[in-house]
């Protein structure tokens, strides 16, 4: 079973002071932070990050947006994490989102959607990496 997800609290959250509640939340549901980091993503990063989606028809308006201002990154750890933090963060489209989950309180459309969560282990550990050097995600 999976105990680590990666997320990022996009620009669109950060710029509008949702950054704390948000992180609250994620506690609160009983995740533990294991490693934080606020940063700016430059585009190659952006470009790098989102490379699996690379021929959607929204990669560039992503690298762009993701670019936009300050994230937080973080690594988060708890049994089956990945799974149970795609429910905590709600569908891509906020418009959809279940009540309650973090896409529904603070995201405002599918691009600045708030927050990213991983979608598979695999990807947790890449993302995580990609972030995080070894000394950092212990
Ligand atoms: P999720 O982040 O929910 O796993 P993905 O992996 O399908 O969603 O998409 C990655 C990111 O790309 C989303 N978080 C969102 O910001 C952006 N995105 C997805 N679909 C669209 C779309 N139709 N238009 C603009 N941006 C999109």
């Amino acid at each position: 079973m999976s105990n680590r997800t990666f997320t990022m609290i996009k620009p669109d959250a950060v710029a509008n002071g949702h950054s704390g509640k948000i992180l609250d939340h994620i506690i609160q549901a009983g995740f533990k932070v294991v490693a934080l980091k606020y940063t700016k993503l430059t585009q190659e990063q952006a470009g790098a990050f989102y490379t699996v989606h690379k021929e959607r028809p929204f990669y560039g308006e992503l690298v762009d947006f993701m670019t936009s201002g300050p994230i937080y990154a973080a690594i988060l750890e708890k049994d089956n994490a990945v799974a149970d933090f795609r429910d905590l963060i709600g569908t891509t489209n906020p418009k959809e989102a279940a009540s309650g989950t973090i896409r529904n309180l603070y995201a405002k459309s599918i691009d600045a959607n708030a927050i990213h969560g991983s979608d598979s282990d695999e990807n947790a550990a890449i993302e995580g990496n990609f972030f995080f050097s070894s000394f950092e995600r212990f």
